[in-house]
């Protein structure tokens, strides 16, 4: 059995029930392959097997007052798990279908990923099985000061520094910004994502969305393409999707449809987003409620039949495993010639596999989505300085940010024998810096 074979089977031995971190893992232990015959003394030193065990995993009780006087009780997560190149960096997710295999997958994504960014920041994720859906303001604040008054102790500017990710946006991380705060007595950057008055930096709100949409834009040019004219699909309507599609307009392209958990809307005109932007960050509610306002626009429940919409690039923004292998033919067959990934793992392996079989241009998450995590550095950054970067600052660097991620993922795919292949050259491009790092380090 080969070593990368072996210590699969270990993984899924030790880490029983994980379905979604078994994906992860595999996908990145299927490229490392051919670094592996190159360099021996990766596995001499074991870094493989360190890589894919967190360095710490928290878990913990959240004990809140909902509105009507009743105790509710959420568990907590927060995944270490590996600092080798800066302090662990990555989101916090609010959703009931959070679990530790889902906070795993997500935390070793994040390794690969924040490596890819160039900046200095090493890979967490955390979260809870709180649903802010449905919930007050002044239920979530509660919920947010009682899951800060266990995090906070594992988290700071040098240790760790959590943001947001599905469920957990600028009103969540202001609850648990002013709750850190108010126990540990100091104003530090010990989350990002926070608002521009109080030590965010600007650009950070759009930076996933944006820089999905560069990485796409960079891809595009390789084929002599560019996004004007070309319909484009995105599912989800949240904090990536919404800045991805004003991108995509800005540049010239269409967005025929999105979508949220329940349905989606197709809007041949182009998809209006002052509108979604009320419906889903002001009014928090259902997409459905787009058609109310458009009635060219038609609305379809099931979020899954997205992919059947015809367009030339398709963005998956929502969750993990959103777009199988039906949907994958479904979109070669009516012509797309590229996948983005804005979210963590929307696509199946079957789904990957049939892209780069089909010669679809194909942009990984851990490199497309990137953007998120790399203006949270920048805004690390700018905390430390006590200084803030214009917009156009900000935006410059993370256009430079994803152009280079591009760039390093390719030339790395072409030097170990697989052009064209960003899966395969992302996993190593992010790979290498976190094993030289690991190495020069020792045994820890
Ligand atoms: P938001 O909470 O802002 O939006 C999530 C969107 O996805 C909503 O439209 C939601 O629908 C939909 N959605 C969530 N869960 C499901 C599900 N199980 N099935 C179908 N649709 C679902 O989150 P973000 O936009 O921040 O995150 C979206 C994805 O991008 C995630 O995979 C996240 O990990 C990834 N990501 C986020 C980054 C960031 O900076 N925020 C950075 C990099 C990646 P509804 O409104 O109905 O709940
Ligand atoms: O998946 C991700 O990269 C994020 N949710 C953003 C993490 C961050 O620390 O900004």
């Amino acid at each position: 059995m080969s070593y990368v074979s072996e210590l699969m089977e270990r993984v899924l031995k030790r880490n029983p029930s994980e379905p979604e971190f078994h994906q992860a893992v595999k996908e990145v232990l299927d490229s490392l392959q051919p670094v592996i015959d190159q360099h021996p003394n990766l596995v001499e030193s074991g870094i493989i097997e360190r890589l894919v065990e967190p360095e710490r995993q928290i878990m913990f009780r959240v004990p809140w007052v909902d509105d009507h006087g009743e105790v509710q009780v959420n568990r907590g997560f927060r995944i270490e798990f590996n600092s080798a190149i800066g302090p662990y960096k990555g989101g916090l997710r609010f959703h009931p279908s959070v679990n530790a295999s889902i906070i795993k997958f997500l935390g070793f994504e994040q390794i690969f990923k924040n490596s890819l960014t160039g900046l200095p920041i090493g890979g967490g994720k955390g979260g809870s099985d709180f649903d802010p859906k449905g919930k007050s303001d002044a239920e979530v604040m509660r919920f947010c000061q009682s899951f800060m008054t266990e995090l906070y102790r594992h988290i700071g500017p040098n240790t760790d520094v959590p943001a947001g990710d599905i469920g957990v946006g600028t009103r969540e991380i202001g609850f648990l910004y002013g709750q850190y705060k108010r126990i540990k007595n100091a104003h530090e950057g010990a989350l990002t994502g926070k608002g521009f008055t109080w030590g965010g930096s600007l650009v950070r709100t759009e930076a996933t969305g944006y820089g999905l949409v560069y990485f796409t834009e960079e891809m595009l040019k390789e084929r002599g393409e560019t996004l004007t004219g070309k319909r484009v699909v995105i599912s989800g309507s949240g904090n990536v999707a919404i800045y991805a599609a004003q991108k995509v307009k800005e540049l010239g392209g269409i967005v025929v449809a999105m979508s949220d958990s329940l349905g989606y809307v197709v809007d041949e005109e182009g998809i209006d987003l002052h509108t979604i932007k009320l419906v889903k960050e002001v009014e928090r509610k259902g997409c459905k409620e787009y058609t109310a306002q458009h009635r060219r626009a038609s609305y379809n429940e099931g979020c899954a039949s997205i992919w059947d919409v015809p367009c030339h690039v398709a963005l998956p923004c929502a969750t993990q495993n959103e777009l199988d292998e039906r949907a994958a033919q479904t979109l070669i067959a009516n012509g797309c010639i590229a996948v983005a990934e804005g979210a963590n793992m929307p696509c199946t392996p079957e789904a990957v596999e049939l892209f780069l079989n089909n010669k679809i241009l194909f942009a990984p998450a851990k490199a497309a989505n990137a953007g998120g995590v790399a203006v949270s550095a920048l805004e690390m950054s700018q905390n430390s300085m006590r200084y803030t970067w214009t917009f156009e600052e900000v935006d410059m660097r993370l256009k430079n940010i994803m152009i280079d991620i591009y760039k390093k993922s390719c030339q790395a795919a072409r030097q170990y024998g697989h052009e064209g292949n960003l899966v395969v050259g992302a996993n190593i491009a992010g790979f290498l810096k976190v094993a030289d790092a690991m190495i020069a380090q020792g045994i820890v």
